[in-house]
């Protein structure tokens, strides 16, 4: 592609031409050369039959005379394209055998043989000579180019298999979601079916429940009914052992009484003394005890006594509870009287063993005799309780119903609290009602408890099935969303980390995971945040080539830590730099196979080797040059 000597020369004379008067367009049609003017302009630059040109940017029309007549005219400097007069016009070096440019029309002329112009073009006027460099440029360039396409080649390859491989995991991951998802479809249908056996259940329970109720309250009521007879005889009994007792207790008291208040002291009868003491003990101990027993009554306040006695029996006989609670208050009277009757007895029993006989008390004779008497009507009666087995009868009868009233309650918690039938100890302690209950509730429910409770039991399983699987669903998916675009490529390298010692830090990426910086003084380490996605805007464009972590460790005074990374072609996946533009904002470069094009995309690109191969895709650089956009001071040797 090198530049021959005699075109080399053909064009020079040209130039010089061009130079020194305007060209015109030839007999055979051909457009003539301008200088300065590439072969896109050139038409643009032919003259007309007025002998005029108008500025490129159509501002104005000056007689022809004026092209590169070293004057700038146009304000878009296009009429001065060969010379340096405009600040803002444009040079265009053909760089023969390398690649065309375009430079600043100011630099033309300049003393400065302009690297962009390797065919030395731009000097053609001012005194020095430029030698044509393009051939050693093109040789340069064409090596890195080649280059190039080798590392796009090999990467370009590697791109492919992380596609084919992330086929098949993609293909792997659909599967598996699709096997999830009909996992969940088939918990969500059981879920769906437990439910409405569980409801059916439930409404049936309830209506056993209120079948229950209903039973255990005639069970109770049966109960009652068969006790409250045999209750309200012995509450009557038990009222008139408590009133013989009470008037037992009475008559003692006022024995001892009398013997205490009335005897004669002049006796001096230790057995009197002794008496009077342990009365007076007894008394202090129930002090309402004396005074009780010598209350006169008025025949009224008896009446109204007797009339209160017939009313509370009234109740009692028709009300379980109240006959109950009549029983035990008698029976505690009882009890009490027969203890205060047997430390009176003690006393009455030795003062009459024991009182001096001789000494004629009329008093403690008199007491003496009476409780000789008290006795016998005690023997008398006693021999002639019949009713006593009848008593015994009733107090099993009560005994029994306090269990079963008991046991009842019990049972009847354990069905509200439970919502099941009473435990087996109801059973084991052998309580009839116990019995009577759970076979009650066997029959109504048919056993159907237990089958409410294990699909209880499955529905919380089934509900706890469904939560997991759904997450599962959703975290299978989120891997695939995250990877989109660029045929999921990303998904193949999912879980692979690079790592580069940078000096001061270490940093290690991981694909689509986490990125650190590791201090390599010390060996702390801060997160630089989590993939969060591909560039903004993603599309199938560069986007996917710029990842975003984002989240990392919090900055003291800033933001949390973040990166961005930015893939480039290679033929390996390597962190080449990493720098921290802004106070823990990092942004780092990274080669990698897959920023490389597709062989296919190489393909319509043209032939890989073959050095000036003008199918060849120009670095962007070439191309603004030749399009004479992004034109400045740039270096031009920043162009390879
Ligand atoms: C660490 C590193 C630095 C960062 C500072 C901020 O030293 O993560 O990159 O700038 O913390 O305090």
């Amino acid at each position: 592609m090198a530049v021959t000597g005699t075109s080399r020369l053909s064009l020079l004379f040209i130039a010089a031409l061009a130079g020194s008067h305007h060209a015109c367009a030839g007999a055979d049609g051909e457009l003539h050369f301008v200088r300065g003017v590439s072969p896109e302009l050139l038409s643009r630059y032919q003259p007309n039959s007025d002998h005029t040109f108008q500025c490129l940017d159509g501002s104005k029309v000056i007689p022809y005379s004026r092209v590169n007549d070293d004057y700038c005219d146009c304000p878009d400097g296009s009429d001065e394209p060969g010379t340096p007069a405009c600040n803002n016009g444009k040079f265009y070096c053909r760089n023969e055998g390398h690649l065309p440019a375009v430079i600043d029309s100011r630099r033309v002329n300049d003393g400065v043989c302009d690297d962009r112009c390797c065919d030395g073009s731009d000097e053609w006027n001012s005194g020095i000579f430029c030698p044509d460099r393009c051939a050693a440029f093109d040789e340069a360039y064409q090596k890195e180019l080649a280059k190039k396409r080798r590392v796009e080649l090999a990467g370009g390859k590697i791109r492919q298999e992380y596609i084919a491989r992330a086929r098949s995991l993609s293909q792997e991951r659909s599967e598996e979601i699709a096997k999830v998802e009909a996992k969940l479809a088939e918990v969500s249908k059981e879920i769906g079916e437990l439910e409405k056996r569980q409801a059916a259940l439930e409404e049936r329970e309830r209506r056993q429940f209120e079948e229950m109720d209903s039973e255990k309250e005639r069970q109770l009521k049966a109960v009652r009914e068969g006790a409250l007879p045999a209750m309200t005889k012995l509450r009557q009994h038990l009222f008139e052992v408590d009133t013989g007792l009470r008037d037992d207790v009475h008559l003692l008291v006022r024995l001892l009484n009398g013997v205490k208040t009335d005897h004669n002291p002049e006796y001096n009868d230790p057995a009197v003394a002794e008496a009077v003491e342990a009365y007076d003990a007894v008394v202090i101990k129930h002090s309402d005890l004396e005074a009780e027993a010598l209350r006169e009554w008025t025949n009224d306040e008896l009446a109204t006594q007797q009339r209160e006695d017939s009313e509370r029996h009234k109740l009692d006989v028709k009300d379980y509870n109240s006959c109950s609670k009549a029983i035990s208050d008698l029976q505690a009277n009882i009890d009490r009287s027969e203890s205060d009757l047997s430390e009176l007895e003690r006393i009455l029993g030795d003062l009459s063993a024991n009182y001096n006989r001789n000494y004629h008390d009329s008093v403690v004779k008199g007491a003496a005799q009476e409780y000789a008497k008290y006795l016998q009507r005690k023997e008398v009666r006693n021999s002639a309780e019949s009713w006593l087995a009848e008593l015994e009868s009733a107090e099993q009868w009560r005994r029994e119903f306090e269990e079963a009233a008991e046991e009842i309650g019990r049972i009847s918690a354990q069905f509200a609290n439970a919502g099941s039938a009473g435990s087996d100890d109801a059973e084991d302690k052998g309580n009839w009602a116990g019995k009577v209950l759970r076979s009650v509730w066997k029959r109504v429910t048919h056993g159907e408890e237990d089958e409410l409770k294990s699909v209880r039991d499955r529905l919380i399983k089934a509900n706890r099935d469904k939560s997991e699987t759904e997450a599962e669903v959703t975290r299978l998916k989120q891997d695939l969303e995250a990877v989109a675009g660029q045929d999921q490529m990303f998904l193949a390298l999912k879980g692979e980390c690079m790592s580069k010692d940078l000096g001061q830090y270490t940093y290690e990426i991981c694909w689509l995971g986490q990125a650190t910086q590791i201090e390599n003084q010390g060996g702390n380490r801060h997160s630089l945040g989590t993939f969060v996605g591909f560039n903004e805007g993603g599309g199938e464009g560069p986007g996917y080539f710029t990842h975003l972590y984002k989240n990392g460790a919090y900055c003291w005074n800033g933001p949390s830590r973040s990166i961005m990374v930015t893939l480039e072609c290679g033929e390996v996946n390597e962190i080449i730099s990493v720098v921290e533009p802004s106070k823990c904002e990092y942004n780092a470069r990274i080669l990698s196979p897959a920023a490389c094009p597709l062989p296919a995309e190489r393909a319509k690109a043209g032939p890989v080797d073959g050095p000036g191969n003008s199918g060849e895709t120009l670095p962007t650089s070439q191309s603004a040059m030749l399009t004479g956009e992004q034109l400045g001071d740039t270096n031009p040797h920043d162009e390879l």
